[in-house]
């Protein structure tokens, strides 16, 4: 089954978003197997967005990460990391859809709430990052033969 990585970010726990944001992954009908909360180092941080490095907005982008603690969560289930995306809305929050977290509660692209894996590969990477092996559960939910066939 597939899974992402998914982070509140400072300003989601900040603002007290955590409920809020793991509420509407919960009622899509995503499963969560994994969540801690934590203040991410700069090195934890400097790994999860090494692709971005060179790039003007990567100073900030650090810091930002880095200012508070945050959630993270893996969440599972069939094609979870597009549900996931489409749930967070665009980057930019002022050019995310109207319902998702981003256009919901979101003003700029540095304080875009929330993080979500963009592709199987980033997502195995994303969550061995953060998590170990056992710190993933797998569990039955009894609902899932009403969201699941
Ligand atoms: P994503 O979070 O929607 O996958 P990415 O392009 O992977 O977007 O960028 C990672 C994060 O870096 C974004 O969520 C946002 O917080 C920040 N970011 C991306 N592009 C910019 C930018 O042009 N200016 C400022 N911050 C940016
Ligand atoms: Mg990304």
């Amino acid at each position: 089954m597939e899974r992402t990585l998914v982070i509140v970010k400072p300003d989601g726990v900040q603002r007290g978003l955590i409920g809020e944001i793991t509420t509407r992954l919960e009622n899509r009908g995503l499963k969560l197997v994994g969540m801690k909360f934590i203040h991410m180092s700069r090195e934890l941080a400097e790994i999860h967005y090494r692709i971005h490095k060179g790039k003007r907005f990567y100073d900030g982008l650090i810091d930002y990460i880095t200012s508070a603690p945050v959630v993270l969560q893996v969440w599972e289930g069939p094609n979870v990391i597009m549900a996931v995306r489409h749930t967070l809305g665009a980057t930019n929050p002022i050019e995310a859809d109207p319902g998702t977290i981003r256009a919901d509660y979101g003003m700029q692209m540095e304080r875009n709430l929330i993080h979500g894996s963009d592709g199987p590969d980033t997502a195995a990477a994303e969550i061995a990052n953060f998590f170990e092996a056992d710190e993933i559960l797998e569990w039955t939910r009894c609902t899932d033969p009403w969201i699941l066939v």
